[in-house]
């Protein structure tokens, strides 16, 4: 298959059924276990919901949230990925067997940089423009393919600085993130432009915002316009596709992959098809 999937594990309290830490665990480890037999290659386990308006949560409680569903996930043979931007959970759910640093915040929490360094994770950096509370105010740019992609290369090049191994290194534009709906499409037609950094493109868009707005759904009914959104963002060059509807997802690349053996490759037909 032409791309990697990253499925999402939320951790949060209103993920899953409250009957008590163990039960949510419990959960949470079925439903990352599932992913990954659906063909998920990482599970991204996260303990703080980063959706627009979103709170903070301390470090504690998100250790709580996150180390339990980690471990077990490593233990069973998974590829862990979290999606934190506190060094400190970095640095506990690399020792719990976690593989990728997901940072939405693209590693500039002071820390987090030499969190990464200091172990063999892969790391993806992310833009965001603001911060979860207030990033979808007014969100504003001159021109977002070009500064998203200068901040990519920036925070890259002062991970590989630091001593990060660049073949680790994975780029995402961060769709939703301090972005209108405009700014996204605008970033999804223009993948190419940010694949050509030379970083494995990741590109979040499952169940998000701008895809409400284009069907009228509500999130839970947005599984067949997020595999729309993956498929062509795969088309335009994104490497791995971070989802919620991972058995769908899956289905969809493999059938446009039969069809078209290269996607984002620019080459969609063979001598022999013709
Ligand atoms: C993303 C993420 C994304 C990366 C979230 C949601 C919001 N990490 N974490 N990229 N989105 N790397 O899933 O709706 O787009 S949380």
């Amino acid at each position: 298959m032409a791309c990697l999937i990253v499925g999402v594990l939320n951790c949060t309290p209103d993920s899953f059924s409250d009957g008590g830490r163990f039960a949510s665990v419990t959960e949470a480890v079925f439903a990352g276990a599932r992913m990954a037999e659906e063909g998920a290659n990482w599970i991204d386990v996260g303990g703080e919901s980063t959706r627009p308006g979103a709170a903070r949560v301390d470090e504690a409680e998100e250790l709580r949230r996150v180390i339990p569903v980690i471990e077990a996930l490593a233990a069973e043979g998974a590829c862990v990925s979290v999606d934190t931007m506190k060094p400190s959970v970095m640095r506990e759910a690399i020792a719990a067997g976690a593989s990728m640093i997901n940072d939405v915040n693209a590693l500039q929490t002071p820390g987090a940089v030499g969190v990464a360094a200091a172990s063999n994770a892969a790391v993806c950096l992310m833009h965001m423009q603001g911060e979860p509370a207030t990033m979808q105010t007014a969100p504003a740019y001159a021109d977002v393919v070009t500064e998203i992609r200068a901040f990519l290369q920036r925070r890259a090049s002062a991970c590989i600085d630091a001593g990060i191994d660049r073949r680790g290194i994975v780029v995402d534009p961060g769709i939703g993130f301090g972005k209108t709906p405009a700014h996204n499409l605008a970033l999804l037609r223009r993948l190419d432009a940010l694949a050509a950094l030379g970083f494995p493109l990741l590109v979040g868009i499952s169940r998000k915002a701008t895809l409400g707005l284009i069907t009228g759904r509500e999130v839970g009914e947005r599984a067949a316009a997020s595999v729309a959104a993956a498929l062509a963002a795969a088309v335009r060059g994104a490497r791995i596709l971070r989802v919620h509807d991972v058995r769908e997802t899956v289905d969809a690349l493999a059938v446009w992959t039969a069809i078209e053996p290269w996607p984002g490759s620019g080459i969609s037909r063979q001598k022999s098809d013709q």
